[in-house]
Parts: C-alpha cells; structure tokens; sequence
C-alpha cells in the first residue's frame, strides 16, 4: 500500500488555567507566529478543555479563554492566516479522544510525568480527566491530521504519546490513517524556568506570581521580578559551559537570549564577567522592552471581548470544516454506524 501524503499542517493550544506568562510566550507562541504563514497550514487554539481538567471558575474561564486569544492575536498570530479557536467550540475533539481513550493503555498513562507532577502524593484525589488528558491532546492533534506540533520541552512526552496512539490505531485496524506527528522544540527558551527556583519551570499555577513573568506585567513589575529573581553571587562566567550547575544563572542567560533572537553564548561574550546588579537590569529593559508593545495590544483587544467571541467562532467554523470529515472517516475505520 502506498503511504498517504499529509499536508503539512501545524497544530498547537495554550491552556486557559490563568495568564500567560513568558514560558508560554518564549516556549510556544513566538514559535507559532514563526510557523505561520509559509509550507505549513497553522491552527492554534485555546485549549479550554484542558483547562478544566483543574477547577476553574466559570466567569475567570470564560475571560481567560478571551485573554489567551488576545495574546495569540497580540503577539503576531494573524486568525486569516491561522485558524484560531476555543477546543470547546470544535466537538469533533472531544468525541476523538474517547476513541483514543479505547485505544491509549493504562500503563501509558501511567507512565505520563506532567501528571506524576500535578497529582503528587494526591493522586487518588484528581480528576479522571486529569488523567486521561493525553489522550485528549492527541486527538486535538490527530483531527486535524496535523504534522508538526510546536511546544515547550514540558510536553514533548505528550507529542510522543500523540504518536503511540497513531500508530496502535493504523495497526489495530490495519490502515495508514493518522499522520506521526512530530514535536517542534528548539532554541534557547524551551524549557523557561521558575525564577525563584531554578529547577522547577515557569507555570501559569505556580504558588507566587514573583515566580514567573506574566505577560501583561507593567514594566516595574518585570523589573522587580528580575531584580529579586534567583540567584548565585558570582558573576556571568567566560564561557556557557561554565553554567553548568548554575539553574537560576542559565536560566536568566536563556530568558535573554530568547527575547534578543541570539544564542545564549553570544549573550555570554556580551557579558562575561558582569554583576547580577548589571545583567538584570539589561534583562528588564529588554524584556520589558519586548512585552509592552504586546500587552498594549492584549488590553485593546481584551476591551472588545464581542469581537474576540466572533474571531473565535469563525476560527471554530473553518476548524471544523477539516475535523468533521476525519472524525467521520474515523467512526467508519472502527465501525461506528452512522451517515
Ligand atoms: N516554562 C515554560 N517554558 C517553555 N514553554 C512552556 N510552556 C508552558 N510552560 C513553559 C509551553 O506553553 C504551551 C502551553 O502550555 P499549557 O498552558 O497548555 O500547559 P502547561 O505546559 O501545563 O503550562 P503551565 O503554564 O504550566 O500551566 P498550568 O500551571 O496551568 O499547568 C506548551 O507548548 C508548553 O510546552
């Protein structure tokens, strides 16, 4: 049998469990804005289903599925070019995943790190959909047969387990159906970390909000942020390698390097040898100087939540005008009966 050709087509979501911060920013939205627009068709979406897998309070989850809509849109993702929705509005993700819950294994899902760390000692006591949320994010890949998945290193497991459960269901049902979908992780800042603990990664849930950069942050509260940020005494050393061991110190080398478009060795021949009391005030200004012009935006946007409703409906409409006919070929591969 010949191998189907897929188009290449890009899918990717942001969780509306609280504001966007500088992880999802440098991690996955400066990446979707990059995607778009060239050999790829992009779909982004705000993964409002996911969100819930946590509590969330209805009025906050309406708004903050506007406000992550708002920072796509702010930050470069053109809803002509891409196609840019809520999960919600799509039914066709939800009615996949139950199909991927009969074909995903248990031991699969237990081997999910995300979930390990969300659940902590406290597993008993999660939600199902907590649980079994890898299998919704492989379907909210797979109904669109998207190629590519640009995301931060944290879900690289979930891509992973996206193609597990591709390839059981083309060999379950011997066909050549859904597309392995690859992860697209890469530069400085896939992995942007908490900046008062260097080893744990920046979140949106995080205890304090002195922990991570959000994106509509005024430009005292970044500077007060990078000036009580974490770290070590001494200095920026000569080389990269020399950060090695130095969690808070790298990451900050990391977060600039990000936000400049340079690699972390050019910020470090720019800067070997500097104090803390002049690498984080440059830090502040740049960031501050590449997340104005974003939040500006964000809060025009977010003063006209009817039209962000409309860009989010139309998104929906075009969504699925490609998901409806791939879940209907899907029902009949497993033979669900129906029109
Ligand atoms: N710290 C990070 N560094 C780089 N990339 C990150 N991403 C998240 N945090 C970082 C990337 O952002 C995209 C959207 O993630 P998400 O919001 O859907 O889920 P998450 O990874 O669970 O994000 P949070 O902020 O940690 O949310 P909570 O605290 O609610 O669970 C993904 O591509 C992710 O890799």
């Amino acid at each position: 049998m010949t191998k189907p050709s897929f188009t290449p087509r890009v899918f990717s979501g942001i969780k509306p469990s609280g504001g966007l911060h500088l992880g999802n920013y440098l991690g996955a939205i400066k990446r979707f804005v990059q995607m778009q627009g060239g050999e790829f068709e992009t779909i982004y979406c705000v993964v409002d289903l996911h969100a819930i897998t946590v509590w969330q309070n209805p009025a906050e989850l309406r708004d903050g599925t506007r406000e992550v809509a708002a920072g796509f849109i702010a930050s470069g993702i053109d809803p002509e070019t891409s196609i840019l929705f809520n999960q919600s509005q799509v039914p066709e993700h939800a009615e996949l995943a139950w199909i991927f819950n009969c074909v995903a294994r248990v031991g699969w899902m237990n081997r999910m790190t995300q979930f390990k760390d969300k659940a902590g000692a406290n597993a008993e006591a999660v939600s199902l959909g907590l649980y079994a949320y890898p299998a919704l994010m492989a379907a909210d890949i797979l109904i669109y047969h998207a190629t590519h998945v640009p995301v931060g290193e944290d879900q690289k497991q979930h891509v992973e387990l996206t193609r597990d459960i591709a390839a059981k269901f083309n060999h379950d049902f011997k066909v050549d159906f859904f597309p392995l979908s690859e992860p697209v992780i890469g530069g400085p800042a896939t992995r942007v970390m908490n900046l008062r603990d260097g080893t744990k990664k920046m979140s949106k849930s995080g205890e304090s909000d002195m922990e991570r950069i959000n994106m509509t942050d005024d430009a005292d509260s970044i500077a007060k942020k990078f000036r009580k940020a974490k770290t070590d005494p001494a200095p920026l050393p000569d080389t990269f390698e020399a950060l090695e061991g130095r969690p808070e110190a790298r990451n900050l080398v990391d977060i600039y390097a990000a936000l400049a478009d340079i690699t972390p060795e050019e910020v470090i021949a720019q800067y070997a040898g500097a104090g803390w009391g002049v690498f984080k005030p440059a830090l502040a200004d740049l960031a501050v100087d590449k997340l104005a012009p974003i939040s500006t935006e964000m809060a025009r946007l977010m003063a006209d939540k009817a039209e962000i409703d409309r860009i989010l409906a139309r998104g929906a409409e075009r969504a699925r005008d490609i998901a409806a006919p791939i879940l209907r070929q899907t029902y009949d591969i497993v033979g669900l009966l129906g029109k």
